[in-house]
Protein backbone atom coordinates (compact mmCIF):
# COMPACT_ATOMS: atom_id res chain seq x y z
CA UNK A 1 0.00 0.00 0.00
CA UNK A 2 0.99 3.74 -0.59
CA UNK A 3 -0.24 6.54 0.60
CA UNK A 4 -0.53 10.43 -0.63
CA UNK A 5 -1.01 13.31 1.95
CA UNK A 6 -1.47 17.02 1.48
CA UNK A 7 1.69 18.96 1.47
CA UNK A 8 0.14 22.44 2.36
CA UNK A 9 -2.24 20.94 5.01
CA UNK A 10 0.03 23.45 7.88
CA UNK A 11 -1.64 26.28 6.56
CA UNK A 12 -4.71 25.65 7.37
CA UNK A 13 -5.20 25.75 11.96
CA UNK A 14 -8.16 27.37 12.56
CA UNK A 15 -8.06 28.35 16.43
CA UNK A 16 -11.44 27.76 17.32
CA UNK A 17 -15.09 26.70 16.96
CA UNK A 18 -18.12 27.05 18.13
CA UNK A 19 -20.89 24.79 19.76
CA UNK A 20 -24.40 26.18 21.60
CA UNK A 21 -22.56 29.66 22.01
CA UNK A 22 -19.71 28.00 23.74
CA UNK A 23 -16.33 28.70 22.15
CA UNK A 24 -14.15 25.76 21.97
CA UNK A 25 -10.32 25.22 20.73
CA UNK A 26 -10.62 23.79 17.09
CA UNK A 27 -11.10 19.95 17.00
CA UNK A 28 -9.05 19.23 13.45
CA UNK A 29 -5.42 19.75 14.55
CA UNK A 30 -2.61 19.25 11.89
CA UNK A 31 -0.72 16.54 14.13
CA UNK A 32 -3.12 14.32 13.86
CA UNK A 33 -2.25 13.41 10.38
CA UNK A 34 1.37 13.91 11.40
CA UNK A 35 1.04 11.33 13.64
CA UNK A 36 -0.49 9.01 11.67
CA UNK A 37 2.29 9.28 9.12
CA UNK A 38 4.86 9.03 10.95
CA UNK A 39 3.32 5.62 12.93
CA UNK A 40 2.96 3.73 9.83
CA UNK A 41 6.64 4.71 8.62
CA UNK A 42 7.98 3.59 11.80
CA UNK A 43 5.76 0.54 11.29
CA UNK A 44 6.57 0.00 7.37
CA UNK A 45 9.97 2.19 7.12
CA UNK A 46 9.50 1.50 2.81
CA UNK A 47 6.21 2.77 2.26
CA UNK A 48 6.10 5.04 -0.49
CA UNK A 49 4.81 8.53 0.20
CA UNK A 50 3.95 11.15 -2.04
CA UNK A 51 3.47 14.77 -0.99
CA UNK A 52 0.62 16.29 -3.06
CA UNK A 53 0.58 20.40 -3.97
CA UNK A 54 -2.67 22.65 -4.95
CA UNK A 55 -2.31 22.21 -8.75
CA UNK A 56 -5.70 20.52 -9.70
CA UNK A 57 -7.92 21.29 -12.67
CA UNK A 58 -10.95 24.15 -11.57
CA UNK A 59 -13.06 22.15 -13.76
CA UNK A 60 -12.38 18.46 -12.16
CA UNK A 61 -13.54 20.34 -9.03
CA UNK A 62 -16.44 22.12 -10.87
CA UNK A 63 -18.14 18.83 -11.94
CA UNK A 64 -19.40 19.08 -7.98
CA UNK A 65 -19.11 22.40 -6.79
CA UNK A 66 -20.54 25.83 -7.80
CA UNK A 67 -18.48 28.17 -9.56
CA UNK A 68 -19.60 30.86 -6.97
CA UNK A 69 -18.14 28.86 -3.79
CA UNK A 70 -14.80 28.38 -5.52
CA UNK A 71 -14.31 31.72 -6.48
CA UNK A 72 -15.28 32.76 -2.32
CA UNK A 73 -12.24 30.19 -1.43
CA UNK A 74 -10.30 31.67 -4.07
CA UNK A 75 -11.21 35.04 -2.44
CA UNK A 76 -10.46 34.47 0.95
CA UNK A 77 -6.59 35.06 0.54
CA UNK A 78 -7.00 38.35 -0.12
CA UNK A 79 -9.52 39.05 2.28
CA UNK A 80 -8.69 37.17 5.26
CA UNK A 81 -5.46 37.93 7.90
CA UNK A 82 -2.62 36.25 8.18
CA UNK A 83 -4.02 33.99 11.07
CA UNK A 84 -7.29 34.47 10.93
CA UNK A 85 -10.55 32.84 11.89
CA UNK A 86 -13.73 33.64 10.31
CA UNK A 87 -15.51 31.28 12.76
CA UNK A 88 -19.61 31.99 13.18
CA UNK A 89 -21.24 32.50 16.61
CA UNK A 90 -24.73 31.61 15.05
CA UNK A 91 -26.16 30.47 11.35
CA UNK A 92 -28.95 32.27 10.00
CA UNK A 93 -31.67 30.08 7.72
CA UNK A 94 -32.72 32.85 6.14
CA UNK A 95 -32.44 33.92 2.38
CA UNK A 96 -29.78 31.31 1.56
CA UNK A 97 -30.86 31.17 -2.32
CA UNK A 98 -28.87 34.11 -3.51
CA UNK A 99 -25.24 35.14 -2.80
CA UNK A 100 -25.79 38.35 -0.61
CA UNK A 101 -23.45 41.90 -1.32
CA UNK A 102 -21.92 41.83 2.05
CA UNK A 103 -18.92 40.71 2.30
CA UNK A 104 -19.39 39.39 6.10
CA UNK A 105 -22.70 38.19 5.36
CA UNK A 106 -21.26 35.47 2.83
CA UNK A 107 -19.89 33.44 5.14
CA UNK A 108 -23.60 32.65 6.32
CA UNK A 109 -24.13 31.53 2.39
CA UNK A 110 -21.06 29.32 2.02
CA UNK A 111 -20.98 27.76 5.59
CA UNK A 112 -23.65 26.07 7.08
CA UNK A 113 -22.59 25.58 11.01
CA UNK A 114 -20.48 27.10 13.45
CA UNK A 115 -17.14 24.72 13.40
CA UNK A 116 -16.07 25.10 10.19
CA UNK A 117 -14.04 28.07 9.80
CA UNK A 118 -12.49 29.65 6.53
CA UNK A 119 -9.33 30.68 6.99
CA UNK A 120 -6.38 32.67 4.76
CA UNK A 121 -4.87 29.96 2.39
CA UNK A 122 -7.97 27.61 2.48
CA UNK A 123 -8.31 27.17 -1.39
CA UNK A 124 -4.42 26.00 -1.73
CA UNK A 125 -4.91 24.03 1.49
CA UNK A 126 -8.20 21.86 0.28
CA UNK A 127 -6.77 21.74 -3.30
CA UNK A 128 -3.75 20.22 -2.09
CA UNK A 129 -6.04 17.39 0.27
CA UNK A 130 -8.48 16.81 -2.98
CA UNK A 131 -5.00 16.79 -5.04
CA UNK A 132 -3.81 14.09 -2.70
CA UNK A 133 -7.37 11.83 -3.27
CA UNK A 134 -6.98 12.48 -6.94
CA UNK A 135 -3.58 11.67 -7.26
CA UNK A 136 -4.25 7.94 -4.75
CA UNK A 137 -7.38 7.68 -6.73
CA UNK A 138 -5.84 7.43 -10.15
CA UNK A 139 -3.39 4.88 -9.03
CA UNK A 140 -6.45 3.00 -7.72
CA UNK A 141 -7.93 3.22 -11.59
CA UNK A 142 -4.89 1.68 -12.83
CA UNK A 143 -6.08 -0.82 -10.48
CA UNK A 144 -3.70 -0.64 -7.68
CA UNK A 145 -5.24 -2.60 -4.72
CA UNK A 146 -5.08 0.17 -2.22
CA UNK A 147 -4.10 3.86 -2.05
CA UNK A 148 -4.59 5.82 1.19
CA UNK A 149 -4.99 9.78 1.21
CA UNK A 150 -4.16 10.64 4.27
CA UNK A 151 -5.15 14.36 3.87
CA UNK A 152 -6.40 17.04 5.68
CA UNK A 153 -8.71 19.30 5.75
CA UNK A 154 -11.60 16.48 5.17
CA UNK A 155 -14.11 16.14 2.48
CA UNK A 156 -17.56 14.34 3.53
CA UNK A 157 -19.62 17.34 4.75
CA UNK A 158 -18.68 19.57 1.59
CA UNK A 159 -21.85 20.30 -0.53
CA UNK A 160 -21.63 21.45 -3.72
CA UNK A 161 -21.66 25.21 -2.84
CA UNK A 162 -20.96 25.14 1.29
CA UNK A 163 -18.42 24.45 3.53
CA UNK A 164 -19.64 22.39 6.61
CA UNK A 165 -18.04 19.96 9.61
CA UNK A 166 -14.80 20.74 8.74
CA UNK A 167 -14.87 20.34 5.03
CA UNK A 168 -14.46 21.97 1.94
CA UNK A 169 -14.10 20.60 -1.22
CA UNK A 170 -16.20 17.28 -1.44
CA UNK A 171 -13.09 14.74 -1.65
CA UNK A 172 -14.38 11.39 -2.09
CA UNK A 173 -17.20 12.66 -4.48
CA UNK A 174 -14.99 14.72 -6.52
CA UNK A 175 -13.03 11.73 -7.70
CA UNK A 176 -15.96 9.68 -7.59
CA UNK A 177 -16.97 11.51 -10.52
CA UNK A 178 -14.20 11.44 -12.32
CA UNK A 179 -14.25 7.40 -12.05
CA UNK A 180 -17.49 8.03 -13.87
CA UNK A 181 -16.16 9.59 -16.57
CA UNK A 182 -13.25 6.99 -16.67
CA UNK A 183 -15.92 4.34 -17.37
CA UNK A 184 -15.90 3.01 -13.45
CA UNK A 185 -18.53 2.10 -11.69
CA UNK A 186 -18.04 2.97 -7.94
CA UNK A 187 -18.57 2.70 -4.41
CA UNK A 188 -18.89 5.49 -1.91
CA UNK A 189 -18.25 3.11 1.43
CA UNK A 190 -18.31 5.94 4.18
CA UNK A 191 -17.10 4.52 7.69
CA UNK A 192 -16.49 7.91 9.37
CA UNK A 193 -18.71 8.09 12.74
CA UNK A 194 -20.82 11.46 11.28
CA UNK A 195 -23.08 10.49 8.09
CA UNK A 196 -21.58 11.01 4.55
CA UNK A 197 -23.85 13.77 3.73
CA UNK A 198 -21.85 15.61 0.62
CA UNK A 199 -22.02 12.22 -1.03
CA UNK A 200 -26.02 11.10 -0.38
CA UNK A 201 -26.64 14.60 -1.30
CA UNK A 202 -24.47 14.71 -4.86
CA UNK A 203 -25.37 11.11 -5.97
CA UNK A 204 -29.25 11.02 -4.45
CA UNK A 205 -30.98 10.79 -7.73
CA UNK A 206 -28.05 8.77 -9.68
CA UNK A 207 -27.41 5.06 -9.61
CA UNK A 208 -24.18 4.88 -11.46
CA UNK A 209 -22.79 5.16 -7.91
CA UNK A 210 -23.93 3.31 -5.12
CA UNK A 211 -23.51 5.38 -1.51
CA UNK A 212 -23.37 3.58 1.78
CA UNK A 213 -22.65 5.05 5.26
CA UNK A 214 -23.03 4.05 8.53
CA UNK A 215 -22.95 6.36 11.25
CA UNK A 216 -24.30 7.60 14.61
CA UNK A 217 -28.00 8.59 14.56
CA UNK A 218 -28.55 11.73 12.98
CA UNK A 219 -31.61 12.00 15.81
CA UNK A 220 -28.38 12.42 18.08
CA UNK A 221 -25.13 13.57 16.07
CA UNK A 222 -24.20 15.95 13.48
CA UNK A 223 -24.96 16.69 10.56
CA UNK A 224 -28.75 16.11 12.54
CA UNK A 225 -31.84 17.21 9.85
CA UNK A 226 -31.84 14.60 8.10
CA UNK A 227 -29.37 10.98 6.93
CA UNK A 228 -31.50 8.37 8.15
CA UNK A 229 -32.23 5.13 6.91
CA UNK A 230 -35.42 5.04 5.10
CA UNK A 231 -33.67 7.87 2.58
CA UNK A 232 -33.02 5.56 -0.17
CA UNK A 233 -32.81 7.62 -2.99
CA UNK A 234 -35.01 9.53 -5.84
CA UNK A 235 -36.17 8.80 -9.49
CA UNK A 236 -33.14 6.75 -10.76
CA UNK A 237 -31.01 6.62 -7.57
CA UNK A 238 -33.76 4.89 -5.83
CA UNK A 239 -31.85 1.86 -4.03
CA UNK A 240 -28.63 3.42 -4.55
CA UNK A 241 -28.20 4.59 -1.23
CA UNK A 242 -27.81 2.92 2.27
CA UNK A 243 -27.90 4.94 5.46
CA UNK A 244 -27.17 2.75 8.73
CA UNK A 245 -27.94 4.77 11.96
CA UNK A 246 -26.59 3.59 15.38
CA UNK A 247 -27.10 4.18 18.57
CA UNK A 248 -24.67 5.74 21.19
CA UNK A 249 -22.01 3.23 22.95
CA UNK A 250 -22.44 1.23 19.26
CA UNK A 251 -19.53 -1.65 19.80
CA UNK A 252 -17.57 -3.90 17.91
CA UNK A 253 -20.39 -6.76 17.82
CA UNK A 254 -22.71 -3.95 16.16
CA UNK A 255 -20.93 -2.43 13.99
CA UNK A 256 -19.33 -5.69 12.41
CA UNK A 257 -23.11 -6.75 11.66
CA UNK A 258 -23.72 -3.54 10.60
CA UNK A 259 -20.70 -3.46 7.62
CA UNK A 260 -21.81 -6.92 6.62
CA UNK A 261 -25.16 -5.26 5.84
CA UNK A 262 -23.71 -2.83 3.51
CA UNK A 263 -21.16 -4.84 1.55
CA UNK A 264 -23.58 -7.11 1.12
CA UNK A 265 -24.95 -4.81 -0.75
CA UNK A 266 -21.63 -3.54 -2.51
CA UNK A 267 -21.03 -6.84 -3.51
CA UNK A 268 -24.61 -6.93 -5.13
CA UNK A 269 -23.79 -3.63 -7.08
CA UNK A 270 -20.75 -5.13 -9.09
CA UNK A 271 -18.91 -2.17 -8.57
CA UNK A 272 -14.97 -2.17 -10.00
CA UNK A 273 -13.67 0.47 -7.30
CA UNK A 274 -14.37 1.12 -3.74
CA UNK A 275 -13.86 4.47 -2.40
CA UNK A 276 -13.85 4.69 1.76
CA UNK A 277 -14.25 7.06 3.75
CA UNK A 278 -12.23 6.07 6.63
CA UNK A 279 -11.64 7.48 9.76
CA UNK A 280 -11.29 6.82 12.93
CA UNK A 281 -13.97 8.78 15.20
CA UNK A 282 -15.59 6.21 16.18
CA UNK A 283 -13.28 4.90 18.32
CA UNK A 284 -14.46 4.97 22.31
CA UNK A 285 -12.10 8.08 23.71
CA UNK A 286 -12.79 10.00 20.87
CA UNK A 287 -13.60 13.79 22.00
CA UNK A 288 -16.80 14.31 20.42
CA UNK A 289 -18.15 10.77 19.60
CA UNK A 290 -19.65 8.18 21.32
CA UNK A 291 -19.49 4.92 19.39
CA UNK A 292 -17.39 2.16 21.40
CA UNK A 293 -14.80 0.24 19.27
CA UNK A 294 -11.21 -0.52 20.65
CA UNK A 295 -7.96 -0.39 18.55
CA UNK A 296 -8.46 -4.12 17.81
CA UNK A 297 -11.95 -3.37 16.26
CA UNK A 298 -9.59 -1.63 12.78
CA UNK A 299 -8.27 -4.61 12.28
CA UNK A 300 -11.89 -6.47 12.03
CA UNK A 301 -13.11 -3.45 9.83
CA UNK A 302 -10.27 -3.68 7.58
CA UNK A 303 -10.77 -7.45 7.50
CA UNK A 304 -13.74 -7.45 5.49
CA UNK A 305 -13.78 -4.61 3.40
CA UNK A 306 -10.52 -6.36 1.75
CA UNK A 307 -12.59 -9.61 1.42
CA UNK A 308 -14.65 -7.93 -0.90
CA UNK A 309 -12.07 -7.78 -3.06
CA UNK A 310 -11.69 -4.35 -5.25
CA UNK A 311 -9.36 -1.99 -5.73
CA UNK A 312 -9.41 0.37 -3.23
CA UNK A 313 -8.87 4.14 -2.15
CA UNK A 314 -9.30 5.25 1.31
CA UNK A 315 -10.08 8.54 1.81
CA UNK A 316 -9.21 10.14 5.13
CA UNK A 317 -12.26 11.90 6.88
CA UNK A 318 -12.50 12.78 10.82
CA UNK A 319 -11.01 11.67 14.19
CA UNK A 320 -9.95 13.29 17.23
CA UNK A 321 -8.60 11.57 19.76
CA UNK A 322 -5.46 12.66 19.92
CA UNK A 323 -3.64 10.21 22.21
CA UNK A 324 -4.63 6.72 20.15
CA UNK A 325 -5.28 7.71 16.60
CA UNK A 326 -2.13 5.99 15.26
CA UNK A 327 -2.63 2.79 17.03
CA UNK A 328 -6.37 2.55 15.04
CA UNK A 329 -4.61 3.26 11.96
CA UNK A 330 -1.94 1.12 12.65
CA UNK A 331 -4.25 -1.46 13.58
CA UNK A 332 -6.55 -0.52 10.55
CA UNK A 333 -3.76 -1.00 7.97
CA UNK A 334 -2.00 -3.68 9.02
CA UNK A 335 -4.65 -5.94 8.07
CA UNK A 336 -4.70 -4.28 4.74
CA UNK A 337 -0.71 -5.06 4.30
CA UNK A 338 -0.72 -8.24 5.89
N1 LIG B 1 -18.50 20.25 20.07
C1 LIG B 1 -15.90 15.12 10.50
O1 LIG B 1 -15.75 14.19 11.28
N2 LIG B 1 -19.54 18.65 15.57
N3 LIG B 1 -16.65 16.20 10.81
C2 LIG B 1 -18.74 19.38 16.50
C3 LIG B 1 -18.13 19.65 18.84
C4 LIG B 1 -18.99 18.73 14.25
C5 LIG B 1 -17.32 16.25 12.05
C6 LIG B 1 -19.31 19.47 17.88
C7 LIG B 1 -18.71 17.43 13.67
C8 LIG B 1 -18.08 17.51 12.32
C9 LIG B 1 -15.21 15.15 9.21
ZN1 LIG C 1 -16.59 12.34 11.52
Amino acid sequence: MFITTSKLHHLHMPKTEAYNWITENSYTKPEKVDHIQQALLERWPSLHIEECDDQIDRATLENIHTSEYLNYLMSRETVLQEGEDSILNDVPYIALDKEPIAEQAKRWYYCSDTYTSFTKYIRKVACSSYNAVHTAGKYVLRNWWAWYALTRPPGHHAMPGKASGYCYLANASIFTEYAVEQWKRPVILDIDFHHGNGAQTIFYDRSDVLTCSIHADPARKFPYFTWFEDEIGVWDGIGYNMNICLEAWADEQIYLHSLDILLERVQAYEADILIVCLWFDTYQWDPICDFDLSIGSYSKIAKKIKEIGLPTLYVQEGGYDMEDIWNCAVSFFEEILD
